[in-house]
């Protein structure tokens, strides 16, 4: 039953990675894309305020949230994604405006 689990397991898709760094005022992205389906972003902050991270596919309504990271902490999203283009920026204050947005394509194995 066990190697039943783990056979499983060793079939479905590793998820993508994609690390977004923060600091003031700008997120630098590991990859500008990635495939669609299972996803893991970390959110780390590199910079000296609080910063988060919202993303949101072109034409979609969900706003996925990573919530606010202090300075020197990360943490981590378990999401899935749809394919398409999506806008990444931080809701903190005025630190979309400053510059801390970004685009992440997703797209089709
Ligand atoms: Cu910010």
């Amino acid at each position: 039953m066990i190697a039943l689990a783990l056979a499983f397991v060793a079939l479905l898709p590793a998820p993508a990675r994609l690390q977004v760094g923060a600091d003031e005022f700008r997120y630098s992205l590991s990859r500008q894309s990635i495939v669609t389906g299972p996803a893991i972003v970390q959110l780390v902050n590199y910079g000296e305020d609080e910063h988060d991270l919202r993303l949101r596919r072109a034409g979609g309504t969900r706003t996925y949230v990573v919530g606010k990271v202090s300075p020197g902490g990360a943490t981590e999203l378990e999401t899935r994604f749809l394919p398409g283009r999506f806008a990444l920026w931080c809701s903190l204050a005025d630190h979309r405006r400053r510059g801390m947005s970004a685009t992440l394509l997703v797209r089709r194995p």
